[in-house]
């Protein structure tokens, strides 16, 4: 069976498709032959997970997903939460991103926060969400060189060190991403015939 990731982040693609086994055949969007540009223009993870699969479905009508990650900061309602890309401004600027985070909380306490990733499936046309979230803090200054985004910032609650002083197994084991991850494989392992 094809199942379409809809992404072109080869490094996402692997994280699934190692996990999967069986009769499902994963896609990225390269590997169908689609260039577009999916803006993601809504204002919750939900609703971008999900313009990223409706594209594919409804030009394809392919089984397929999408996904949607960001950080959730409480002190700062919620922010960057869909903008953690381009917090900034330019897409993907993670040391300007990270940057404005410590500055607007920088007389600030309450340094509590959360990854989220978002996955909306369409399983045959019908759409379904899988939710991962790590709870942590956000230090006051940067600490180690691993992983990407807001990860030298990020402490993962019942640990020492930040996302990114940990090794990509580490992360991997309790990161949002792979938890998201984990209730889609749960779920299409009920889709494959037994062997
Ligand atoms: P896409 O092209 O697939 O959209 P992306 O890098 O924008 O890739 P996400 O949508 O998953 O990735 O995440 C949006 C932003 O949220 C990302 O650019 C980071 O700033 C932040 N983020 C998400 N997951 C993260 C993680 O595991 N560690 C650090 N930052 C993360």
């Amino acid at each position: 069976m094809k199942l379409v990731f809809a992404t072109n982040n080869a490094h996402k693609l692997e994280e699934v498709a190692n996990k999967l086994s069986g009769s499902i055949e994963l896609f990225g969007l390269n590997d169908i032959g689609c260039n577009d540009e999916i803006e993601e223009t809504g204002i919750t993870f939900n609703e971008n997970a999900s313009i990223k699969s409706h594209h594919i479905w409804n030009k394809y009508h392919l089984n397929c997903f999408g996904d949607d990650s960001g950080l959730e900061i409480d002190a700062l309602n919620g922010e960057p939460g869909v903008y953690s890309a381009r917090y900034a401004g330019g897409h993907g600027n993670h040391a300007a991103n990270m940057d404005k985070v410590l500055e607007k909380l920088k007389s600030e306490t309450n340094r509590k926060a959360r990854f989220r990733t978002v996955i909306s499936l369409i399983w045959d046309g019908e759409e379904m969400f899988f939710e991962g979230t790590v709870e942590g803090t956000i230090r006051h200054e940067r600490s180690g060189s691993g992983g990407f985004g807001y990860d030298p910032i990020f402490q993962p609650d019942g640990y020492t060190i930040t996302f990114a002083e940990m090794t990509m197994e580490e992360k991997n084991a309790i990161s949002h991403r792979a938890k998201a991850v984990e209730k889609l494989v749960a779920f299409l392992k009920d889709k494959q015939p037994t062997p």
